[in-house]
């Protein structure tokens, strides 16, 4: 360990910050590896703070000091003391200007934060704590500044100078310099900073917002990208719109821009008024970007458009409170991608993620409160319980306070807490006075970790009419609290009830029947005690209950549906959500039965519920429904998800008896499967509306279908759709399919498709990243092998944080059967990864290591050779505090 001891931050430490920073000047002198850095802060004792006398201490990293001044006057060393991580000044007045010049190294830093080089240009990642690795500073977020930058660079190499604010004067130096001034008249915490200079090319675009004032908009690229901007400069206008609309949210500068980059961590980041983005969270055209590429460009747009007002115009107090913006603001973004496209659809793919990957989160050794108590690096906490969790959570207060009531709360949270840095109670308060509504014991999903698993039991009595449905709910131990010590949460129960010809009214005993509601076979009960018994009456039939439609709470639901009950939803229910996860469902039951099958008789011919088939056909005929969600019904629960709802999960038999099922349904229903394809064949022009997508994605489901036919042309359908196709989505899903194909001569098929791809995309490094992912899925034996020799090519370097995920991230994570062969050669080589991305870049390797904290799910053989793994890691002198915290979190017992 860098830090022998490394320290835990808890919430319940947090102290106002001893001192505030008005003004914050800076001027940055651009070199690649001696950078200068002066910095003149107008500072003041906070009146809030526990001490009037308190030293000032400034957090800093990785920096040479040169001078440190204040009120004019250079310290001598006996001034202030030096460490490495702060900077302490004994003695300072009641108001001062602080004034340091510090040396960085920009083009040695490959952690990705602070001040970086990204191919030929400089641009910055402070969220959350990079900011001390360009200045010493007071890098929390609940101090505010009014930020002015000076950045002075060669005008030839780094033609274009931003930063956050609007442009104030620019103009030319002695010896080929230029210089840029930026003014961000917004007060706004450090981790909101950003600087970018290189040479970079922009498309320009205006917005008037609701109140008539023009903004210009711009996404800088490099030169080869500009024809890859129009979705996003398109979707950041209907973002702006739709805040406005769904929100009364405004733009507030003169002036909106995006940057493209290379390297980047994550998708990307909010900075006031200079957003920087991942290049794959930006580009888009049809040629190189699938239809999962131009959603995700849309989304990631809008998400980080919607902080400058949840998270940027009012910001976070600390880093425990980072679900107020990430939450509020993954709940926003899901909403506007549901009116933009189909809301069923959106819903069905956040919530498979949430159910596959933050439900595997909660339950493993990394399981944490959507508002953490403590952590050791905050990096670790952008998890998908922060974000995905902590959207529910919100999605919970709008369904139970109704639309009206979040509007008002929302504009009143946004009134109230304007300029400042807010916590979640703020939030949950401002909720709690719009509505009228009590959200105390709510808040429990806050603090409380773990998914709650509602058990039901109900009956029906023929002769009363009568049937009781009683509710119960637990929630398993996770490591701040035992399932005993928690304490039962407020659940909205969105549910219907089903009978033969349908949707039956819903009238609870002892109620009077609202004349205003307009459904009467819809409603949302409100499960607040561990067990809770509901009474409806005047039902002819005994009913089958559809719970949580629409998902309308992240728990487990244990109900034993019978198999008919699960057709019956899929068929006829109202909600289009329950309708899929009835399929699936009915999925998990039949593949559950060839999973038993081959593990007890071994690889066969498993006979397959023909319920399925039957099932299967009737949605695949029915040409009234989505195409879109017909493709999702249609698709097979993935590997990752029957690996997460298994007590003990079984590799080989879940890889088993997926295939195999999937291989049944492709035989009974073949004929339906190319009906379904040429229906779905599309000509003219290309787009990326809604109902275009839908197409596509039920045509390739087909072809997924159909290439698994054993005779040899099985594959010649793909073979064509990949010569022929005119978009990336459809060469991508051919190409898929040609790279899984194991028919005879289909080995040689897939060497040529591979090679050819590369030939045409070779200059298109997104597209590549595409070309490993669907290599490193390649579910064919020798998986591991083909990874490692990927690693060798031209195009693969551990740099690139997008490389890294679409090889390294996409095996461990997607190709369960070769990632967890029997002899752990998948861990050691995971091991091996991260021992190496551990000094390059901490919180990309920190996060590549999920795959291995999930060991508790796998046979004691697999367990040993998992932790072994982990043990490794652990034994290495210079972990770095973001992957020993994961390791030693995981290893415990
Ligand atoms: N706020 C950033 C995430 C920063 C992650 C830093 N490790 C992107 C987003 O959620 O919008
Ligand atoms: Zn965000």
């Amino acid at each position: 360990m860098k830090d022998a001891q490394p320290k835990t931050i808890y919430l319940k430490d947090y102290k106002a910050p001893d001192f505030l920073i008005d003004q914050t000047d800076l001027h940055f002198t651009l070199e690649a590896s001696a950078t200068v850095v002066e910095s003149r802060l107008q500072m003041r004792r906070n009146p809030d703070s526990a001490s009037t006398d308190a030293p000032l201490v400034l957090h800093g990293q990785e920096m040479r000091l040169l001078e440190v001044a204040v009120d004019g006057t250079t310290l001598t060393e006996d001034g202030y003391a030096l460490s490495s991580e702060q900077l302490t000044i004994h003695k300072v007045g009641d108001r001062f200007e602080l004034m340091t010049r510090v040396e960085i190294d920009p083009q040695a830093n490959t952690s990705l934060e602070g001040l970086y080089k990204s191919r030929t240009m400089y641009c910055t990642q402070c969220e959350a704590e990079g900011f001390r690795k360009i200045t010493y500073y007071l890098d929390r977020p609940d101090v505010l500044s009014e930020f002015t930058t000076t950045i002075v660079a060669d005008k030839q190499e780094f033609p274009v100078l931003l930063s956050n604010g609007n442009p104030v004067r620019c103009g030319d130096m002695e010896d080929g310099k230029h210089f840029a001034v930026w003014h961000d008249p917004f007060r706004k915490p450090a981790y909101l900073f950003a600087l970018v200079a290189g040479t970079l090319e922009c498309v320009e675009d205006q917005f008037t917002t609701c109140s008539g004032r023009d903004v210009t908009l711009r996404i800088f690229v490099e030169a080869k990208d500009l024809d890859k901007c129009d979705h996003a400069m398109c979707s950041l206008k209907k973002s702006m719109r739709w805040d406005e609309e769904v929100y009364g949210r405004e733009y507030d500068l003169d002036i909106f821009m995006i940057v493209a980059v290379d390297d980047f961590n994550m998708g990307a980041m909010e900075n006031k008024g200079l957003n920087i983005f991942n290049t794959s969270a930006v580009l888009a055209n049809p040629k190189t970007t699938t239809d999962a590429g131009f959603q995700r460009v849309e989304a990631i747009v809008a998400h980080e458009y919607f902080h400058n007002w949840s998270g940027n115009r009012v910001t976070c107090r600390d880093w425990f409170q980072l679900s107020l913006k990430e939450g509020f603001t993954v709940f926003r973004d899901a909403e506007f991608s549901a009116d933009m496209n189909s809301r069923t659809v959106k819903r069905v793919e956040d919530v498979s993620l949430l159910r596959t990957l933050q439900f595997a989160e909660d339950a493993g050794p990394m399981s944490h409160p959507v508002r953490p108590p403590s952590f050791i690096e905050i990096s670790n906490f952008y998890t998908l319980t922060v974000y995905e969790k902590g959207a529910e959570i919100v999605r919970m207060i709008h369904t139970l306070i109704g639309a009206e009531a979040f509007r008002r709360g929302s504009d009143l949270y946004f009134e109230r807490h304007d300029g400042s840095a807010a916590t979640i109670e703020d939030f949950v308060t401002a909720m709690e006075e719009a509505s009228g509504t009590s959200l105390d014991q709510f808040t429990r999903w806050y603090r409380q970790a773990g998914t709650p698993e509602i058990a039901v039991a109900d009956e029906y009595d023929q002769n009363s009419g009568e049937y009781r449905l009683t509710l119960s709910q637990s929630c398993p131990s996770t490591p701040e609290a035992s399932s005993e010590e928690k304490l039962p949460f407020h659940i909205p129960v969105a549910m219907g009830l089903l009978g033969d010809a349908g949707n039956l009214a819903l009238k609870l005993k002892g109620e009077t029947p609202d004349a205003e509601t307009e459904d009467n076979t819809h409603r949302v009960l409100e499960l607040t005690e561990v067990s809770q018994t509901f009474v409806f009456e005047n039902l002819p039939e005994k009913p089958t209950p559809v719970l949580f439609r629409g998902f309308s709470a992240p728990v487990r639901l244990q109900f034993d549906y019978s198999r008919q009950q699960l057709v019956a939803i899929m068929s006829r229910d109202s909600d289009g959500f329950s309708r899929w996860d009835a399929s699936q469902k009915l999925a998990v039951a039949v593949i559950g039965d060839v999973q038993g099958a081959y593990i007890e008789k071994g690889e066969g011919d498993h006979p397959v519920d023909a319920l399925l088939v039957e099932a299967f056909r009737a949605v695949l005929n029915d040409e009234s429904l989505d195409p879109a969600m017909v493709a999702l019904m249609l698709q097979l629960p993935t590997e990752a998800y029957l690996t997460e709802i298994a007590e003990t999960a079984h590799v080989e038999a879940i890889h088993f008896a997926r295939k195999h099922v999937r291989r049944y349904l492709a035989e009974q229903l073949r004929e339906e499967w190319r009906a379904a394809y040429d229906r779905c064949l599309q000509e003219g022009e290309f787009s990326v509306t809604a109902a275009a997508i839908a197409e596509r994605s039920l045509k390739n489901t087909a072809l997924g279908y159909l290439s698994l036919l054993s005779e040899k042309q099985s594959i010649d359908l793909a073979r064509q759709q990949f010569a022929q196709a005119t978009n990336m989505t459809d060469e991508m899903a051919a190409l898929a399919v040609l790279v899984n194909a194991d028919q005879e001569g289909a080995d040689s098929v897939r060497d040529e498709a591979l090679k050819d791809f590369y030939t045409r995309w070779q200059h298109e490094a997104l597209v590549v990243n595409q070309w490993f992912v669907v290599q490193a899925g390649c579910h064919l034996p020798g998986g591991l092998e083909r990874v490692q020799q990927l690693m060798q090519h031209e195009a693969f370097t551990l740099k690139n944080p997008n490389k890294v995920r679409s090889l390294i991230g996409a095996f461990c994570n997607g190709n369960a059967i070769n990632f967890h062969r029997p002899d752990g050669a998948g861990y050691e080589f995971l091991a091996d990864q991260i021992l190496t991305l551990n000094g390059l870049n901490p919180s990309v390797a920190s996060r590549l290591l999920t795959p291995l904290t999930k060991w508790r799910k796998y046979d004691p053989q697999r367990q040993g050779l998992m932790k072994s793994a982990l043990q490794r890691i652990l034994k290495e002198p210079e972990l770095s505090k973001d992957v020993f915290e994961v390791v030693s979190k995981s290893l415990k017992e």
